[in-house]
């Protein structure tokens, strides 16, 4: 479709139906680029992926992804090729964004991620159009309150004739929103309530089904020194606890404590390889509790509706403790104190680097007391969301809006 042509498909806005024409591209250019780096871990593709993703499949454009480290994708998407440079996915064109970048002619939307630098000759080649590309920078996700303050914020280029606008995510009518396919709790409820489709995933996923009494937890976080004992906790208490553990940082920690055995006490443990992206979501669906980590898997774990645990980022001098903080305060807001207090403090001791341990059983004991409570408070907080334009809507209204600006 062509690029003003979304306007059409996103629910309850209409475009005057202008832009295109004004534009010199030749027909085979993209609707649009995104680019992305991965810095660490897999947040930042695995949003640019979702989004991609999107883009094509609900709003027809024409998508070209710029991805600088595609054996890391391959983790999320398993048919990428590493060794090749450009490959079509589905109606995405996957590009690998190498060191010196090819002489390139932009397509009509840019989005640079995570304030990821474009490619200087790129960035000359928009500047050479008349008029220049929107030009977004999709940034990280805060609750923080000046993110209504800085979202859609203007930049100008130092040097050339660009001006690239700030779009941040959030969790707020004024700010980017969080991205949501269409139909996804939909899809995502179905799934909860299909017993049988639960089975063949755990079969699937993890080679084993979770006990039926089993309190089922899928496990994805960074290192972290509480773990051990937590793990602890559920072995030695009388719920049995079925713990998914997905590929990641804190693997070799579960296993150096369990050794070659999946089950100690009251718990029982499956290792699972790295998911693709649509099978993680399924197994945040399919859990009773999430441990999640980062960006993305913690916005899943939302539309997951399930109560959760965010193992956020750490950030130089506990910067990241003021966004853990921001999130709290919306999240626990009009919860009783008991309730509140216990999910806090357990995300609290989850993030400390050091002393935890002794805590950790006890906020486990109390979380665990107030998992109802936390189950009901999940449903809500995901339908309010819900009500909001998605991430991906609003990213493509503020690139039109900028077209007629
Ligand atoms: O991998 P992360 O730790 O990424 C982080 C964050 O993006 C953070 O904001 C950023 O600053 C830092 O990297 C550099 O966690 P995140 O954001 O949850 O991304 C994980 C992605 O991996 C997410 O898209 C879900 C996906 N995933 C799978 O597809 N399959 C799996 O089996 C697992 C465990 C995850």
């Amino acid at each position: 479709m062509a690029w003003f042509g979304f306007a059409a498909v996103i629910s309850g806005f209409k475009f005057p139906i202008s832009v295109r024409s004004a534009m010199s591209h030749s027909t085979n250019i993209p609707d649009c680029d995104i680019f992305c780096k991965v810095v660490d871990n897999f947040g930042d593709i695995g949003v640019c992926w979702r989004l991609a993703r999107q883009m094509t499949l609900e709003h027809g454009l024409g998508v070209r992804l710029w991805v600088d480290n595609l054996a890391a994708f391959r983790n999320l998407a398993p048919t990428i090729d590493p060794e090749r440079p450009s490959q079509q996915l589905g109606d995405i064109e996957v590009r690998q964004w190498p060191a010196t970048f090819p002489e390139t002619e932009p397509a009509h939307l840019v989005i640079q991620t995570f304030a990821c630098d474009l490619p200087p000759g790129y960035l000359g080649a928009m500047a050479r159009q008349n008029p220049p590309p929107t030009w977004i920078n999709l940034e990280y996700l805060s609750a923080e309150d000046w993110v209504e303050g800085c979202h859609q914020l203007l930049s100008p280029h130092p040097q050339l004739p660009l001006c690239c606008r700030f779009f941040f995510p959030g969790f707020t009518e004024r700010t980017g929103g969080l991205l949501r396919e269409t139909g996804l709790l939909d899809s995502l409820r179905e799934f909860r309530a299909d017993t049988e489709a639960q089975s063949s995933f755990w079969e699937t996923a993890a080679g084993i089904q979770p006990p039926p009494e089993a309190l089922r937890i899928s496990l994805f976080s960074y290192e972290n020194p509480a773990l051990p004992s937590l793990l602890e906790a559920w072995a030695s208490g009388e719920r049995p606890v079925f713990c998914a553990v997905t590929t990641g940082r804190s693997t070799d920690q579960v296993r150096a404590w369990a050794g070659n055995t999946r089950q100690r006490g009251s718990l029982t443990l499956a290792y699972l390889p790295f998911l693709p992206q649509e099978d993680y979501d399924r197994l945040l669906a399919a859990c009773d509790l999430n441990f999640v980590r980062g960006e993305d898997s913690f916005v899943r774990a939302q539309w997951a509706t399930h109560p959760l645990v965010w193992h956020i980022y750490r950030q130089a001098e506990n910067a990241h403790r003021i966004k853990l903080a921001a999130f709290l305060a919306k999240y626990l807001t009009g919860l009783p104190p008991e309730t509140a207090t216990a999910l806090q403090d357990f995300w609290l001791a989850w993030d400390e680097e050091t002393g935890v341990e002794a805590r950790i059983a006890d906020a486990w004991m109390k979380l665990l007391g107030q998992l109802p409570a936390l189950q009901a408070h999940a449903e809500r907080w995901a339908g309010v969301l819900a009500q909001q334009e998605d991430l991906c809507a609003k990213l493509l209204i503020c690139g039109q809006n900028l077209i007629q600006s």
